[in-house]
């Protein structure tokens, strides 16, 4: 997709707050610090309309940024993070999981997996639970300019395999840092949004 415009509308933090224009979106899913932001950035050639940090536990509202007026991409913090207290903990899962499971116009999640190492905890956790609601969920395997290309695919392979990543669900690697793989995650993305598949074979 050529991205001609794109705008941040709105930090919601509950659901009255979402927009209600009815476009088709797509929401972020990741440790905290592994790349949601600049992913977004990179897919709409923004230096920084979604904010990024190296220190995690930048993105703390879900951000709706609206694309060539037709879709958006979701924002959304980070899981894992140490650093915050049990009650935020819990206040973000209640903000996430009121998010997921009741918002219509979510047509896939982005998870993004950090290529260099195996899924945490928490990544395979993330990705249980959104399969548990039946979300399409689109693995990113992300910072890819960090390893070799050599080594990619066995990475890959990992992941698929600590995940139990199920076949219907694509895989891409991705790097922010040099915009491998966007083309592929593009034309992903848009099979979910505008195309009538819901769940898309992956390609052997
Ligand atoms: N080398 C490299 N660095 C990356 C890549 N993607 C993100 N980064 C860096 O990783 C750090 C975190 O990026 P963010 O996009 O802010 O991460 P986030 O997942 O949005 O983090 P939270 O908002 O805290 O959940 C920044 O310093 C980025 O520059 C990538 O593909 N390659
Ligand atoms: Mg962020």
């Amino acid at each position: 997709m050529k991205v001609t415009q794109s705008d941040i509308v709105i930090s919601a933090v509950k659901p009255e707050q979402y927009p209600a224009t009815g476009y088709p979106e797509v929401a972020l899913a990741g440790r905290s610090n592994v790349g949601k932001s600049s992913f977004i950035n990179k897919m709409i050639n923004r230096k920084n309309l979604a904010r990024t940090s190296s220190r995690p536990g930048k993105t703390q509202t879900l951000n709706f940024y609206v694309i060539n007026e037709m879709m958006y991409f979701v924002d959304v913090p980070g899981y894992g993070f140490a650093k915050v207290s049990k009650s935020e903990r819990d206040a973000w899962g209640r903000m996430i999981e009121t998010y997921i499971t009741n918002r219509d116009t979510l047509k896939a999640v982005i998870q993004l997996i950090d290529i260099r190492h195996e899924p945490t905890k928490d990544d395979i956790s993330m990705y249980e639970w959104l399969k548990h609601f039946e979300i399409p969920v689109i693995i990113i395997a992300t910072k890819a300019d960090k390893i070799p290309k050599g080594k990619w695919q066995k990475h890959e392979k990992v992941i698929k395999e600590k995940l139990n990543k199920d076949p219907n669900d694509p895989i891409v690697v991705f790097s922010s840092e040099t915009g491998y793989g966007k083309e592929k995650a593009w034309s992903t993305m848009e099979s979910y949004l505008f195309g009538s598949k819901k769940n898309e074979p992956e390609q052997l």
